[in-house]
């Protein structure tokens, strides 16, 4: 079975009661409620000036936060769905100050109105951009930043026990694989419970551009990196891939203009050596010169938008057929990273929302248990081991997570197709099973039954340890849940007009 809403309300409404006389755990308890009800909650963090408020602003499609060289994220924000545009701090003393919306050339400007970044615990703005119907994105001050104070709140934010701001996922920035960065994911990872949190952090790449100083094939030399980073790595107990990202290519890409496609196309069609010439640095761009039209100041305007990677990369995009700013924009959000980045959020944190979430407040309501204990919890506690043993959904992301950080000794290819099996590559019956996406039907079966056979022997084998033949019986029942999911998908095609199983996986999930 699925933990669904029910059960989860359940267990926090019973929480609710054994500290009805507790103020502060009330408030906590209370906050479970919402988090079940919203949205993914998908935090954007990583050491300052990564690229984070930029990142979000692609994956909103908007440029709404703040990210100019000049301002840093001082305090967390929070941008939500809402019909109409609102800004509010929320302080930590409980209040709530509406902020008039302010935008300055299109970016939010977050006024405090005279309170400081110690008072303010969030500021909490509603937006009616699309994109964040499903996803709630949390902007983060970079950590380690010249401000201890700023590093201090960001780090709370992901060792936050209990606050109400706490993340379902994050993606987590990093420029290079740096000493900060990694104590910043074990951190993170150690939060639920002593559990480990790497299923719920994808690790990017930022400013993929950069790598490689800007030349034209720097994003093939950031995936490269990534790509070691993947395999090898630290970073494969901290976080579930890693993927190069070239943020500002994919904000200006979603948010491109027509003077904008005007004026690259411009740079497109100069002559060659002209244009060469023109392209070669910053300096030389910026500088006042006859072989451009383009004034001083819309190239740098192009600059601050694009890069000199991006006026590169546009300029060859535009004279590869490129030829309107729909065109443009489709390619250079295609070359940014962006899309695999926003794949990644659907397949393993959107597509297990309900599961993350409940996985995060389970955890949370038993260490308050522990950490306030109370005489009439045992039923509690029993509820909460009871839910997470039948649901498969929660037993798979332990089984991730532990695949990811203390692999039993079995060889790195079944290693590797458990990890695929239990859903590490992807949700889809295909996926799990390691088939190509249009694999018939037939196939599938045929190979549903060769893993069945395959895991159950290893989990019944006397040469398997307990611990080990546990993790192949999870493994067997996901295996179960692909066959079911095929099944169901068949029964749909025949037209019996069932849901397919994939849908219900997550029966009650909010956010599925
Ligand atoms: N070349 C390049 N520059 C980028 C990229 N992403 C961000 N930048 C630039 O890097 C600077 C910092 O970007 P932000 O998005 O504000 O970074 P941040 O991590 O939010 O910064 P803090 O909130 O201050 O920690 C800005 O000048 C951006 O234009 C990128 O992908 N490529
Ligand atoms: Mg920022």
């Amino acid at each position: 079975m699925s933990a669904g809403l029910s059960e989860v309300s359940r267990i926090v409404d019973d929480a609710l009661g054994v500290y009805a006389d507790d103020a502060a755990s009330v408030e906590v308890l209370e906050s479970f409620r919402a988090r079940l009800r919203e949205p993914l909650r998908l935090a954007v963090a990583g050491i300052v000036k990564a690229g984070k408020s930029t990142l979000l602003n692609a994956l909103i499609g908007e440029r709404i936060a703040p990210t100019d060289a000049g301002e840093c994220t001082r305090t967390i924000t929070w941008y939500r769905y809402g019909s109409t545009a609102r800004v509010d701090l929320r302080l930590h003393d409980g209040r709530r100050i509406s902020r008039p919306v302010r935008r300055h050339e299109g970016r939010l400007v977050l006024d405090m109105g005279g309170y400081t970044a110690e008072e303010v615990a969030w500021i909490d703005v509603a937006w009616p951009s699309e994109s964040l119907r499903s996803t709630v994105l949390i902007d983060t001050p970079g950590i380690a930043s010249l401000s201890v104070e700023n590093s201090v709140r960001s780090t709370d934010f992901f060792i936050p026990r209990d606050t109400p701001t706490a993340a379902d996922a994050i993606i987590y920035l990093l420029r290079h694989v740096h000493a900060e960065d990694l104590k910043f994911l074990e951190a993170f990872r150690d939060t639920a419970a002593g559990e480990s949190q790497t299923v719920n952090a994808l690790a990017a790449l930022s400013r993929a551009d950069e790598i490689g100083s800007g030349r034209i094939d720097s994003l093939l030399s950031a995936a490269k990196i990534a790509d070691r980073y993947r395999r090898d790595g630290e970073l494969r107990a901290l976080a579930l891939d890693v993927v190069p990202v070239a943020g500002l290519l994919a904000e200006g890409g979603r948010t491109l203009r027509e003077s904008e496609f005007i004026a690259l196309r411009h740079i497109a069609l100069m002559d060659r050596a002209a244009r060469d010439r023109l392209l070669l640095t910053v300096d030389r761009f910026t500088r006042a010169t006859d072989d451009t039209a383009l004034s001083v100041d819309v190239r740098r305007g192009l600059l601050r938008r694009f890069g000199l990677f991006g006026v590169r990369l546009a300029a060859a995009l535009i004279r590869g057929g490129a030829t309107t700013s729909s065109a443009l924009s489709d390619r250079l959000v295609q070359q940014s990273g962006l899309v695999e980045v926003q794949r990644f959020v659907d397949d393993q944190f959107r597509g297990r929302a309900f599961a993350l979430k409940a996985r995060g407040i389970l955890g949370s309501v038993e260490r308050l248990v522990r950490e306030r204990p109370r005489p009439n919890t045992a039923g509690l506690l029993a509820s909460i081991e009871r839910l997470t043993a039948q649901s498969h959904d929660l037993r798979e992301l332990s089984l991730l997570a532990e695949l990811r950080t203390a692999p039993p000794a079995l060889d790195a290819d079944t290693l590797a197709e458990a990890e695929r099996i239990v859903g590490g590559a992807g949700l889809s019956p295909v996926r799990r099973l390691g088939l190509g996406d249009d694999a018939p039907p037939s196939a599938q079966r045929e190979r549903i039954d060769h893993l069945l056979a395959h895991w159950r022997s290893l989990a019944e084998s006397p040469l398997t340890d307990r611990h080990t033949a546990d993790l192949c019986r999870g493994v067997v029942r996901s295996v179960e849940g692909a066959a079911s999911g095929l099944l169901t998908a068949d029964a749909g095609e025949a037209g019996d007009g069932r849901v397919a199983a994939s849908d219900a996986v997550l029966s009650g999930g909010p956010a599925a």
